[in-house]
Formats: C-alpha cells, sequence, structure tokens
C-alpha cells in the first residue's frame, strides 16, 4: 500500500480486511503486516490466495523505510486523497519511481480516496485514469473483464473497495515473483546501498535509518515494528514531527531492547552507531515556525 500520509491506507485495509470503519487518523509507526485470504476466479477454476497487505507510513522523508518495504513486492495498490492534488502528484514524483528502483516493474493498482466527501476535490477519476494507462498499457498484465487498474474508493461506502484489492490478487497470482530468489537477493543489495546513502542530518532522515538498522537485525521486520512501535511510544516520538531529544531516547530503549537477545559487543556498536547518526541532526526550528505559520495561512492566501 502506498500513497501519502493520511491518504487512507490503512483506513482501507481495516475496511476490507476487518470490515471496520473507525474516523480517528493515527499515522502508521513504520510498516504493518495483515494478510487476508481470498478466493480469486479464474475462467477454469477457483484459486486460494493468502494475500499479505504491507502498510507503511506514507510521511515524506522515511525514504530507507519506504525502500525497505518494497523489497520482494509482487503488486502494488498506490492510494490518493481527492480532496488533495499533490496525492496523485507524488505517484509519478515519488512512489512509482521509488518502488522500481528496488523491484524493477510490477504491476500496478490505484485508487482515489474519499469519494463520499461533499466538494473540495482538486482531482477526478479521469486525472487517475491518465496515470494507471501511463503505466499499465504496455504490459502484458491481464484482468477479467469485470475488473480494473482504477478505482474511486470511499471507506464509509465500501465503493470499490472490494474490487480494488481483487485486482491486486488477479495480478499478483499471475506475477508471482517470489519464485526468483536471484531477484530477491538483488533487491535485497540494492535496499542496502539505497541506505548507505540515506539523509541522516534531519529528525526524519536519521529516525528513518535508526528504524531500518534496528529492523537489520531481524530475521522477521514484523517483530522488529512491534519492538519498535513500544519503544517509539515510550520515548514520546510523534512519527511525523520527531524532535533530537526523543530520538536520542529511543537509541538508549533500543539498546536496552537489544541487550535481552544480543551479545553486549554488537548492542553497543549499533548503540554507537546510531548515537552517532541521532547527535549530528540538525534541528531546524526555524523551518518548523515557517512550515507552522504556512499552514495557518494556507485557507487564506
Ligand atoms: N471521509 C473519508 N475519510 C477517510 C476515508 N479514508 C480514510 N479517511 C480518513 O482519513 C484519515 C487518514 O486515514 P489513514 O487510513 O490513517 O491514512 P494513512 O494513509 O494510513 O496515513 P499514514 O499512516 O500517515 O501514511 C482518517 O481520519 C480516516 O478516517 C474515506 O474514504 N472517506
Ligand atoms: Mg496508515
Amino acid at each position: 500500500m502506498l500513497g501519502d500520509c493520511a491518504v487512507g491506507k490503512t483506513s482501507l485495509i481495516r475496511r476490507y480486511a476487518f470490515n471496520r470503519l473507525d474516523d480517528s487518523y493515527r499515522a502508521t509507526v513504520g510498516t504493518k503486516v495483515t494478510t487476508k485470504h481470498l478466493k480469486i476466479k479464474t475462467p477454469n477454476k477457483t484459486e486460494n490466495l493468502k494475500l499479505v497487505l504491507w502498510d507503511l507510513i506514507g510521511s515524506n522523508g522515511y525514504n530507507a523505510l519506504h525502500a525497505m518495504t518494497f523489497v520482494g513486492a509482487d503488486a502494488a495498490l498506490l492510494v490518493s486523497d481527492m480532496t488533495r492534488r499533490e496525492t496523485l502528484e507524488n505517484f509519478d514524483d515519488y512512489w512509482i519511481p521509488s518502488l522500481f528502483n528496488i523491484v524493477d516493474s510490477v504491476p500496478l493498482v490505484f485508487v482515489c480516496n474519499k469519494a463520499d466527501l461533499n466538494g473540495g476535490f482538486e482531482f477526478g477519476f479521469e486525472d487517475l485514469l491518465d496515470v494507471s494507462e501511463e503505466y499499465n498499457t504496455d504490459r502484458d498484465y491481464n484482468l477479467p473483464d469485470d475488473l480494473k487498474f482504477s478505482y474511486t474508493t470511499s471507506i464509509k461506502s465500501g465503493e470499490g473497495i472490494e474490487e480494488a484489492f481483487q485486482s491486486v490478487g488477479h495480478l499478483v497470482l499471475r506475477n508471482d515473483g517470489h519464485t526468483n530468489p536471484v531477484k530477491e537477493l538483488y533487491e535485497g543489495l540494492l535496499f542496502t546501498d539505497i541506505c548507505r546513502s540515506s539523509e541522516r542530518s534531519t529528525p526524519i532522515g536519521a529516525l528513518d535509518a535508526i528504524i531500518v538498522d534496528f529492523c537489520r537485525g531481524f530475521e522477521d521486520t514484523r517483530m522488529a515494528m512491534y519492538i519498535l512501535r513500544q519503544e517509539i511510544a515510550k520515548a514520546g516520538i510523534d512519527i511525523r514531527k520527531p524532535v533530537k531529544q526523543n530520538i536520542l531516547k529511543l537509541v538508549g530503549f533500543l539498546a536496552e531492547a537489544e541487550s535481552g537477545f544480543m551479545d553486549e559487543e554488537t548492542v553497543y556498536s549499533n548503540f554507537t552507531r546510531r548515537i552517532n547518526w541521532a547527535r549530528s541532526i540538525k534541528e531546524q526550528k526555524y523551518h518548523h515556525y515557517v512550515e507552522d505559520a504556512f499552514e495557518i495561512l494556507r485557507p487564506r492566501i
């Protein structure tokens, strides 16, 4: 699930996999995995598919975390918010190039979400179609007649949700990338390269590097994320606006957690590396003020 912050990635999964509606917004901390079993009807038979959905934080700047999540992906569902045009533009400007940087090319399904809202729309389904056709035409990805590559969705009415995930299911089934270990190895190496070059002088950049660095000590990212979510909360970090002081605290908490199952030397070298990243954060207080002022002024200009 790809798309900017607050477009509705988590809400769509919640509605689809658990049939739950929840109006509150809490940015997804790191990544979260949900499994959904579905039936895929092909002309000759019905196949059972276990779809593993990877939800991630959409916020700008978590580039290494995003890249890590893309490794091994078989398809992507790109989510935009019809009331914010930049969420559509960012497909081209950020999400698709970043994804294809890691996984070469995988089938893409597009949705414009929040169709239930009364007005305030900054783009429509036609605009989404333009993007979708640009990416899916030359490929031989086939879908049954009743399914498409793009949908208008709403978590309130439920429109388009089942169909969008059915499309993803069909495409995953036909484009099974898991059979190629060389490809996965290559993707992994590419990802390591991205991590090395990531920008760490901003609070988000450093936190991004620390999160990914912590995950690399684990076979199972889900377990790492589970621990991270707890420690990030304990350190009082707001994932969308982290501050240096709390990131320093987090580095300590992570070392404490690691000391339960890692040897002393590894814990110490992890701690030293991460604390150096956290210490080198240049706090951009001034920029925060400008950003906040802009948020206040925006409706008036
Ligand atoms: N009216 C309306 N609100 C929606 C819809 N989908 C999501 N929302 C609301 O939009 C807000 C953000 O939704 P989330 O699902 O948390 O967004 P996200 O894409 O997971 O955001 P990040 O985790 O920060 O990347 C929440 O308040 C949701 O209730 C929709 O179809 N219609
Ligand atoms: Mg989310």
